[in-house]
């Protein structure tokens, strides 16, 4: 199952994120709720550094609230902040504004000291397709302004959107790209839509999900289904949904692409009921990544000591 990103795209996107990071005074990542780290660019604590982040577990109107809660709490850090928000209706955007001046405490407080009164915060929206950027981006303005559609990168003239916040937004969120390698996350990603259903067979991608659902949640197949039990051959149980939906071909053979779609259909509409499809994995990483965090600023400190340094030592030289 092939995902396909040119190599140059993620070239130029990767400078320009780069470029743009120094424009912004946050990152906002937006991730699809139900797959938190399969929706995850692989590259991007490489990518946005220490830059303060929000985390937006978006769709999470489709997700079991116990699991959102578990990954909120594992992948926030020092200068992480995740939030659970569902972008179409707007419910959780208004905790962005708080988390932000949390995580900007320490560069407001200097600036006011310097005199500032009117401190705006500059962000840039970030994620892989189909995560809802550009919806957040529309629910935040107020106004339809952010197309739809990606491309890669962000575009190079710099416009600003305003949203009722007081935080500005980059216009072109920067589309990234997914983790390509592993089988696990291409599947997450086409079972959320994430990956176009052209490009697989859809008969195998619902018969796995077929799988997953029989291991997370058997009773939620059981009851939209009206299914008397969950067989423990996944070819047993897509016969069975197929027979109950009348997916039955002439000859009294089964329509396997028509059970395929609705089945699909059905899980991306979250009419099989509130479902994640990942579990967050054990707080080790956690530690490793705040150890990291810290020695980027403490490395920033001592550059910025030693070029202090640097000058006063030019000073008494001239
Ligand atoms: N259920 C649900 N769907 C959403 C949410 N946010 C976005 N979507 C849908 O997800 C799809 C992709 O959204 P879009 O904003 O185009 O994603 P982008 O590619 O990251 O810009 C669209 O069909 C949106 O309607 C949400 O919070 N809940
Ligand atoms: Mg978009």
């Amino acid at each position: 199952m092939a995902i396909n990103w040119f190599p140059g795209h993620m070239k130029k996107t990767q400078r320009e994120i780069k470029e743009n990071l120094k424009l912004v005074d946050a990152i906002i990542e937006v991730r699809d709720a139900r797959i938190p780290s399969s929706s995850a660019n692989p590259d991007i604590e490489k990518l946005v550094e220490d830059k303060p982040r929000i985390i937006l577990l978006n769709k999470s109107d489709l997700t079991e609230k116990k699991v959102t809660t578990e990954w909120i709490k594992s992948l926030s850090l020092s200068n992480v902040k995740v939030l659970e928000v569902n972008c179409l209706t707007g419910v959780g955007l208004n905790a962005i504004k708080p988390a932000l001046l949390e995580l900007l405490k320490e560069k407001h407080d200097r600036l006011r000291k310097k005199g500032l009164v009117n401190i705006t915060t500059r962000a840039m929206v970030v994620g892989i397709p189909n995560c809802g950027k550009s919806t957040f981006i529309n629910k935040m303005a107020r106004k339809s302004i952010a197309k739809t559609g990606d491309r890669p990168g962000v575009t190079k003239s710099k416009q600003w959107i305003k949203t009722s916040m007081g935080i500005e937004l980059l216009d072109t969120p920067g589309v990234l790209w997914p983790r390509f390698e592993d089988e696990e996350t291409a599947l997450n990603l086409a079972f959320t839509g994430g990956i176009k259903d052209e490009v697989m067979d859809i008969e195998e991608l619902a018969y796995k999900l077929v799988v997953r659902l029989q291991t997370f949640y058997p009773e939620k197949l059981i009851e939209r289904y009206k299914l008397d039990e969950v067989f423990e051959n996944p070819m047993d149980i897509l016969d069975a949904i197929a027979i109950k939906r009348g997916c039955i071909m002439r000859g009294k053979e089964i329509d396997y692409t028509r059970i395929a779609v609705l089945l699909l259909d059905e899980f991306r509409g979250g009419k099989i009921g509130n479902i994640t499809l990942e579990r967050p994995k054990k707080e080790e990483c956690k530690e490793e990544k705040e150890k990291h965090i810290e020695e980027h600023i403490e490395e920033k400190e001592e550059r910025k000591e030693e070029h202090i340094e640097e000058k006063e030592e030019n000073k008494e030289e001239n």
